[in-house]
C-alpha cells in the first residue's frame, strides 16, 4: 500500500464498466489505473455482438455518459458500431486508452491481505499487482449454447448470435433460428430477405412494442451541438419514461396492461393470420421476460419465406432440426440465439478473497453484492455491473456511472488512509434480504427468464427505480465497512 495518495488499481474488462471507471478514477486525480481486456479493442458487448441489426433498445442520449453527451448520434437507436466508436472516442479523449493492456486475460485474483494488495494472473502467465481490483465484465459476455441431442452431428454451418459467423453467406440458404429474445428481433429482420427459407423456433412469444426510432436530421444535431439542454431533454424523456415504466415492473399492473395493449396493437396491425397471431401472443405477464422494441420483427415473421415453429425442439439431426412432434425442419446453417450465461458472474475468473475464500463458493447460493459492488470476505474489491444493477428499462450507463462514483470515494479513502474496505457481513446480509423481498414481488418472479437462476433467484435485477440507485450510492458509509490497515 502507498503512503502516499496513489493507489493502484486494477480493472478488468473495457466495455462502458471498465472505461467508465478508469474516467471517474483519472478525473479525480488517480492515475495509477490499468485495464485488462482479453480482445484487441475496447467495446464489450458492442465489440463482441456484430450480427446483423445489432443495436441498442435505449435511445442514445440516453445510452451514453452524462458528461460526454454526443450531438453527433445517427439515430435515436444507434447501432453498435457507433455506440463502439463512441466509447472509443471517450476513452481516448479522456486518456484511458494509454492504460488498457489488450490481449491479455485475467484467469484469477487473490488478495493478500497482509500487503493489502490484489495479485491478478492472466492467461499469458503475468501478475499483476494493485490495491483495488475491479472486475468489470459485464452480465452479458458468456454466450449460451443449450445441449440439443444431436447438435454435434450437424452437418451444416451453425453458429451463436454473439458469435457470428461473417464468412457464412446466408443468401440463398435455409436458415434455422433458435430463440426469439432482444438479439433475434433485431437480426431476423435483416436476414429474411436474403435467405431463401426461415424457420424460426420460438419456445415463450416475446412481448412486442413499437419502437418510436428516428434518423436525426442535420438541423436536429445542429440544435444538440448549439443548445445541449435539447439533447438533455430528450435524455430525460426517456429517463422519466423508464422510471414510469419500472414502476410496472415493480408490481403496477395497470402500467404493465398498457405494454399488453401496444405489443397487441402492433400484432393486430402486422399480423393479418390469426393463427400465427396467436402463436405470437404471449401468455405471461408483460416485463418478466424483457419487453422488445422493435417496428420491422413482425413483419419479418410473417414473411411467406418464414415459418414460426413453437414445438419442442426434440434434437438436431445432420440435416435440420426435428420437433418433438416429429417434423423435421431441414436447414443448412442453424444460428442460436439462446441469450447468455447471465447469472454466472465474472465468469470463468477465480476470486479468492480474505483467508483464501473462493467467491464461486461464497456465491454457490446466487451471487449477491452490496448495492451491488462490494462483497464481504473480498476487500478493496468493486464490481461494476455487479449483482442486482440490471435494468428492465434504463440505461445501464447510468447505473454504471453510480457504481464509478462510489468506488471513487473509496479510492479516495484508500489514498488519504491507506487501508482495505470491506463490507459488513450484517449490512451486506441485510441488503440482500431487501433485494430479495422487494424482487419476490415483482413481475421477474412470475415466469423464467435470463433474469432468474436454476433455483428461480433473481440475482441480476435491481428492484427499484434508478433514482433510487442514485440515491443510495451517491455516499460511501464507511460505517458499512470494516476498515483495516494492511
Ligand atoms: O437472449 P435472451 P438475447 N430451446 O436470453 C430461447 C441484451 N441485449 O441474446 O424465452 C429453444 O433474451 C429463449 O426462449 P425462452 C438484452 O438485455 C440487448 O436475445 O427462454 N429456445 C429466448 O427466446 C437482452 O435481454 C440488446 O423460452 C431456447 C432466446 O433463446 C439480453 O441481451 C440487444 C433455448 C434467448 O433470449 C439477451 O438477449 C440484444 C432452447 N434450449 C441483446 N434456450 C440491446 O438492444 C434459449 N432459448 C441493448
Amino acid at each position: 500500500m502507498p503512503a502516499t495518495g496513489q493507489p493502484s488499481v486494477l480493472i478488468v474488462g473495457t466495455g462502458f464498466g471498465g472505461v467508465g471507471v478508469a474516467i471517474e478514477l483519472k478525473r479525480a486525480g488517480f492515475g495509477d489505473i490499468t485495464l485488462l481486456e482479453k480482445a484487441g479493442d475496447i467495446g464489450g458487448v458492442w465489440r463482441e455482438n456484430t450480427y446483423p441489426g445489432a443495436g441498442c433498445d435505449i435511445p442514445s442520449p440516453y445510452y451514453s455518459f452524462s458528461y460526454e453527451p454526443n450531438p453527433d448520434w445517427p439515430m435515436r437507436f444507434s447501432l453498435r458500431a457507433d455506440i463502439q466508436d463512441y466509447l472509443r472516442r471517450t476513452a481516448d479523449k479522456y486518456g484511458i486508452t494509454e492504460h488498457i493492456r489488450f490481449n491479455t486475460e485475467v484467469t484469477a485474483a487473490a488478495f493478500d491481505a497482509e500487503a493489502g494488495l490484489w495479485r491478478v494472473e492472466t492467461s499469458t502467465g503475468e501478475t499483476y499487482e494493485a490495491n483495488v481490483f475491479v472486475p468489470a465484465v459485464g452480465q452479458l459476455s458468456r454466450p449460451a449454447l443449450p445441449s440439443l441431442p444431436g447438435q454435434e452431428t450437424f452437418a451444416g454451418q451453425s453458429f451463436h448470435s454473439a458469435l457470428w459467423d461473417h464468412d457464412c453467406d446466408l443468401t440463398g440458404k435455409r436458415v434455422a433460428v433458435i430463440g426469439t429474445g432482444a438479439s433475434a428481433i433485431q437480426f431476423v429482420p435483416r436476414i429474411q430477405p436474403k435467405v431463401a427459407a426461415l424457420t424460426l423456433f420460438q419456445r415463450t412469444a416475446p412481448y412486442v412494442v413499437p419502437k418510436p426510432d428516428t434518423v436525426y436530421r442535420p438541423w436536429q444535431l445542429a440544435l444538440y451541438r448549439r443548445l445541449p439542454r435539447t439533447q438533455l431533454a430528450e435524455r430525460g424523456f426517456f429517463w422519466g419514461l423508464c422510471e414510469f415504466a419500472t414502476v410496472g415492473l415493480k408490481g403496477n399492473t395497470a402500467i404493465t396492461k398498457g405494454v399488453q395493449w401496444l405489443s397487441r396493437a402492433l400484432r393486430n396491425k402486422q399480423i393479418k393470420d390469426p393463427q400465427l397471431r396467436a402463436k405470437l401472443t404471449p401468455d405471461y405477464p408483460p416485463g418478466c421476460k424483457r419487453v422488445l422494441f422493435a417496428s420491422d420483427y413482425y413483419p419479418a415473421v410473417a414473411a411467406a419465406n418464414v415459418t414460426l415453429e413453437t414445438g419442442r425442439i426434440a434434437e438436431i439431426t445432420p440435416s435440420g432440426v426435428r420437433t418433438a412432434a416429429g417434423v423435421e425442419h431441414p436447414a443448412d446453417v442453424i444460428i442460436y440465439a439462446t441469450g447468455f450465461r447471465t447469472t454466472e458472474f465474472l465468469g470463468p475468473m477465480k476470486v479468492l478473497g480474505l483467508d483464501g475464500r473462493d467467491l464461486r463458493e461464497h456465491w454457490s447460493n446466487g451471487a449477491r453484492a452490496y448495492l451491488g459492488i462490494t462483497v464481504a470476505g473480498f476487500p478493496n474489491m468493486f464490481l461494476m455491473y455487479g449483482p442486482n444493477t440490471n435494468l428492465g428499462c434504463g440505461s445501464i450507463i447510468y447505473m454504471l456511472e453510480r457504481q464509478a462514483r462510489y468506488i471513487r470515494q473509496a479510492v479516495r479513502h484508500i489514498a488519504t488512509v491507506p487501508s482495505y474496505l470491506d463490507v459488513r457481513e450484517d449490512v451486506a446480509d441485510r441488503f440482500d434480504d431487501e433485494v430479495r423481498r422487494r424482487l419476490s414481488r415483482s413481475v421477474w418472479a412470475r415466469c423464467d427468464s435470463w433474469y432468474r437462476d436454476a433455483d428461480g433467484r433473481i440475482p441480476t435485477n435491481w428492484p427499484g427505480l434508478v433514482s433510487e440507485y442514485d440515491r443510495r450510492t451517491r455516499k460511501l458509509n464507511l460505517a458499512d465497512y470494516w476498515v483495516s490497515a494492511p
